[in-house]
């Protein structure tokens, strides 16, 4: 089958008459989308579980033992259990809203643990596993979707930006914080970062990204964009989002694509650490799309059997990025019950914990609007402030 990059125009210049020309639309429509895994795929675990050799990237990997991958599953399974808590909890009116990350946890935990501490990272809002690997207890995320908060943690003593609402956004300030990297001298040496902006597939579609795209390129930033093609953008699906698979847009730019199996944690790794160590050594920008899927609704307020079928949620079941690293953790590895009956009770002590914490979150006092307002406060905005304070005690007091 013929792909869009091989297609020739019909008049080209130097073109032999006779060459292939242009497909019909209908040829295009009939499934030469963006949406299909396509030949690139890079992938080191099979949904099997079986370890393949990927010559490309194994050498990413060498290092990888039975500990590593155990720690890489537990990893993953712990993410899921909050992420599965969380929705629970929605469901029982304890949160306003929840973004599920189910089905996603190899593309994350894979880039996740590809970074290291000096590396920054540039969220959307479904990146509770890469809160996970920048050390982020999972209790930090339930103030935002309780309407408590906006993110309890410090982005600089992390190394992960807050969550960004707006699509694409974090594509500006991520190009723009590695463009920082660069002037300052942090790439190339013993102590180079890196920035690595996550975001979906709908994204690609927005001006912001394009623009980070552009100012990435033409400044050599040590940026990856790392786009978890999720398969769905709230009810789009991605064939309406490109016509070419998204990681080739990487080449109108001027910098590699790379397409990553996304719910292989392993080829995620493998791919995450190559693209983070080029923009380091001064190579970047990186485009890295993880080929993945949304196992569940878009949020809790989403109801996705209006607007795709079951069975492709099906089909994506049997590549469940869990289930491979389980399988070839007991095949390949000799790896017994009891590990995994360690990772299930941990789970359920997180899951326990993270419940217990979010139903006795204390609301915030009203003084809590004024803060963070500016990095410094000024005199105007504290005078608001103690305006402000003095109107709710009058309030409380019966004033009123
Ligand atoms: C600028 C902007 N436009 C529209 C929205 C509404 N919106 C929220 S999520 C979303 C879909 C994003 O899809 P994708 O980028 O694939 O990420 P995913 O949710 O699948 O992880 C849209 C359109 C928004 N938040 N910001
Ligand atoms: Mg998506």
């Amino acid at each position: 089958m013929s792909v869009p990059h091989d297609w020739i125009p019909a008049n080209t210049p130097g073109v032999a008459v006779g060459a292939p020309p242009r497909p019909p639309r209908e040829h295009v429509l009939a499934g030469l989308r963006g949406t299909d895994e396509g030949p690139d795929l890079v992938q080191l675990l099979t949904p099997e579980g079986e370890r393949v050799a990927c010559p490309a990237y194994d050498a990413h990997v060498a290092d990888v033992d039975t500990a590593t991958l155990r720690a890489l599953y537990r990893d993953m399974v712990l993410v899921r259990r909050a992420d599965r808590e969380a929705t629970a909890l929605q469901r029982q009116g304890e949160l306003g809203l929840w973004v599920p990350l189910l089905g996603q946890e190899a593309a994350q935990i894979g880039a996740g643990r590809a970074l290291r501490p000096g590396d920054m990272a540039f969220p959307s809002y479904r990146e509770h596993g890469i809160a996970w690997c920048r050390g982020i207890d999972p209790t930090a995320l339930l103030g935002i979707f309780r309407g408590t908060d906006h993110g309890e943690w410090d982005p600089a003593a992390t190394g992960f930006h807050l969550y960004t609402i707006v699509i694409g956004n974090q594509c500006l300030n991520a190009t723009g914080y590695a463009m920082g990297q660069k002037f300052e001298g942090r790439v190339g040496g013993p102590d180079a970062q890196a920035t690595m902006c996550f975001f979906g597939d709908g994204a690609t579609s927005q001006g912001d990204v394009h623009e980070g795209f552009v100012w990435a390129a033409v400044y050599d930033a040590p940026v990856v964009f790392y786009c978890q093609n999720n398969q769905w953008a709230i009810s789009e699906p991605n064939e309406r989002q490109t016509r070419v698979p998204l990681y080739r847009r990487a080449q109108g730019y001027g910098f590699p694509g790379i397409r990553v199996d996304g719910n292989d944690v392993l080829a995620c790794l493998a791919v995450s650490r190559w693209a983070l160590e080029e923009c380091r050594s001064g190579n970047g920008p990186v485009l890295v799309e993880a080929f993945t899927y949304r196992m569940d609704a878009h949020t809790t307020s989403d109801d996705p059997t209006r607007y795709r079928l079951a069975d492709e949620l099906e089909l994506w079941k049997l590549k469940d990025p869990l289930e491979r690293v389980r399988v070839h953790l007991v095949r390949g590895h000799g790896v017994g019950s009891d590990f995994f009956d360690e990772v299930t009770a941990e789970s359920d002590a997180l899951a326990a914990r993270f419940r217990e914490y979010c139903v006795t979150m204390a609301p915030p006092g009203p003084e809590r609007i004024f803060s963070h307002v500016y990095a410094e406060p000024t005199a105007e905005l504290e005078a608001q402030r103690d305006a402000y304070l003095a109107y709710h005690a009058s309030f409380e007091g019966g004033a009123e």
